[in-house]
């Protein structure tokens, strides 16, 4: 039985909730207590560096407190959605402890998202209010904000780190912190904390329910697995609002821990490096193609890299081969993390012997992850059989947000989660990832749904029908290739028509299709449906 719908999804039933009280796993804290703690105890302490700027925690907590203030006094309340987009700069924290602290919840969505992602969040979530940049990587946020407001109407307020620009329903962030305190209602430890987002395997991307005791929890387990403590120093190299680099141990563990978070603001060796020497960064997470770069670019680096301890490399599948490279060229122990942000974090220990941090994605953060291997009738598989992964446990939830329908089919009654991967199981209870069942592509640790970019394409006037596979690619691991049919009596197209028109529709960069191939009918299976394996090997031959 689960409890009520709340928090807008079905969350753990009272005897699991129970449990990890009683285990210590939830130990009732909320980030804005958090946070309050730690700016109490080392007030000085430097808490963030962004470039020149170097907030200690007292003024990290400061910020936060201003901020939580003005989002008050402008009538934004516990539970309202709030949609943050910013790239890897300081006021990212800020936003996000003071949304934390007056309990709204901060929809995370990631700078590459675009027109058509950013008004579905704003719209799904009924957003009061969304926080973007100026202008980043070259693209004017302010723009696209213009846009949204004007089509949803809970939107209420725009905020802009930065310049306003000439929109007067823009307001700079800097004039809504205030230092009367106006009172709002705090959350409780049990309540929502934020909304995730899936990679995917649907038509929209489903929001993910995060309380403050789970995802705490998943925070402190990472900090011990990964030795993460005050002397930490962690570079936030991938886009800082992704379950990753947020919480695997990621800048809220390091946090936690009361270490020192650092912003990187472009992931190329060029820009990390001598930020890594300057900073004496000792930890760090990275998607496996950016590993690889890194790893090629260390050996002959001008920069001092040997502060770093550890390189975490998860969010697709890292290579035997690229794995083994990783010590010899960056002279740090490697750490990989096959997490998604459903909650389920494995990470190889950092004692594990080389083998098996190179040959497996790691085991679950905790003895009470219930993690099961089984067949297609959901039957509990052997060790060393290959299977689809369900699991349970304190940090995995247990539904999506306002998502019934869809979580009839990725929650299993009793609870586990579907995570749509094909593993294997170790003797040592660590996990092989081997595969895939979900209709999702893994674009280097971005995930591509081929359900939305199908959606999209079918919207061409010329298009018939779209069906958008993974082609597998030796740096990314995969990329994506959509066969198209033509309408009968359309004009022939060129590839880039199609690729134009889905970045002109406002999808991120990622999603758009790396290929496009024109043909006049699809494989099909036995009872008529596209056959997307016979494409995958098709899109595969033709390389
Ligand atoms: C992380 O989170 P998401 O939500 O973007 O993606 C989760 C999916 C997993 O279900 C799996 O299909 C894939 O990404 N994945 C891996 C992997 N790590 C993630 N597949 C193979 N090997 C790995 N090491 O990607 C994420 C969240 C927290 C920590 C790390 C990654």
């Amino acid at each position: 039985m689960t409890i009520p719908v709340s928090i807008d999804a079905p969350t753990w039933p009272e005897e699991f909730a129970e449990r990890y009280r009683a285990l210590g796993y939830w130990r009732g804290e909320t980030f804005g207590s958090m946070l309050h703690e730690r700016a109490a105890a080392h007030p000085d302490r430097i808490a963030i560096v962004d470039g020149e700027r170097r907030w200690t925690y007292g003024e990290l907590d400061r910020r936060a407190d201003r901020l939580a203030n003005g989002f008050a006094a402008r009538g934004i309340a516990k539970g309202d959605r709030v949609v943050v987009q910013l790239p890897n700069v300081a006021e990212f924290f800020e936003v996000v402890f003071a949304l934390f602290r007056i309990g709204a919840l901060p929809v995370f969505a990631l700078p590459a998202h675009r027109e058509t992602e950013i008004r579905y969040f704003c719209e799904f979530t009924e957003a009061v209010a969304y926080i973007v940049p100026d202008v980043a990587a070259g693209f004017d946020h302010r723009a696209l904000a213009t846009k949204v407001q004007a089509q949803v109407p809970t939107l209420r307020e725009v905020f802009v780190v930065g310049d306003p620009g000439a929109d007067p329903a823009h307001t700079p962030l800097t004039d809504v912190a205030r230092d009367d305190f106006v009172p709002y209602d705090e959350p409780e430890p049990s309540d929502l904390a934020f909304l995730q987002l899936s990679g995917g395997s649907t038509g929209v991307p489903k929001l993910i329910p995060r309380t403050h005791d789970d995802y705490m929890y998943s925070l402190w387990g990472s900090n011990e697995i990964c030795a993460v403590d005050e002397e930490s120093v962690f570079l936030v190299v991938l886009p800082a609002a992704h379950n990753f680099p947020l919480s695997s141990p990621g800048s809220l563990g390091v946090l936690y821990a009361g270490g020192r978070v650092v912003l990187c603001p472009q992931p190329d060796p060029e820009t990390a490096f001598p930020i890594i020497e300057r900073e004496r960064v000792t930890i760090t997470g990275l998607v496996p193609p950016l590993a690889l770069v890194w790893t090629d670019a260390g050996p002959t680096a001008r920069y001092d890299l040997s502060s770093l301890d550890v390189l975490l490399v998860g969010g697709a599948k890292f290579s035997e081969e690229a794995a083994r490279r990783v010590r010899p060229a960056l002279n740090c122990t490697l750490q990989q993390v096959f997490g998604m942000a459903e909650g389920l974090v494995n990470y190889t220990r950092l004692d594990d012997p080389v083998e098996t941090i190179v040959t497996t994605q790691g085991r679950p953060i905790s003895g009470h992850d219930e993690v099961r291997v089984v067949d297609d009738e959901d039957q509990d598989l052997d060790v060393g059989e290959t299977g689809h992964l369900l699991t349970r446990g304190p940090y995995t939830i247990r539904g999506y947000w306002r998502a019934p329908e869809h979580n009839k089919r990725s929650f299993t009654e009793d609870g586990f989660y579907r995570t749509g991967d094909v593993v294997r199981m170790t003797p040592t209870g660590h996990l092989v990832v081997e595969g895939r069942a979900k209709d999702q592509i893994n674009r280097g640790g971005e995930k591509v749904a081929p359900e939305e970019v199908e959606n999209v394409v079918l919207a061409h006037p010329a298009v018939h029908d779209v069906s958008v596979v993974a082609v597998p690619d030796a740096y990314l691991g995969e990329r994506t290739c959509a066969y198209v049919i033509l309408r009968a009596d359309a004009e022939p197209l060129k590839p880039v028509a199609i690729k134009k028109f889905v970045r002109e529709r406002g999808l991120a960069a990622f999603k758009v299709p790396d290929r496009v191939e024109f043909v006049h009918a699809f494989p099909q299976t036995g009872i008529g449906k596209v056959s997307k394996k016979d494409l995958r090997s098709t899109a595969a031959a033709d390389q």
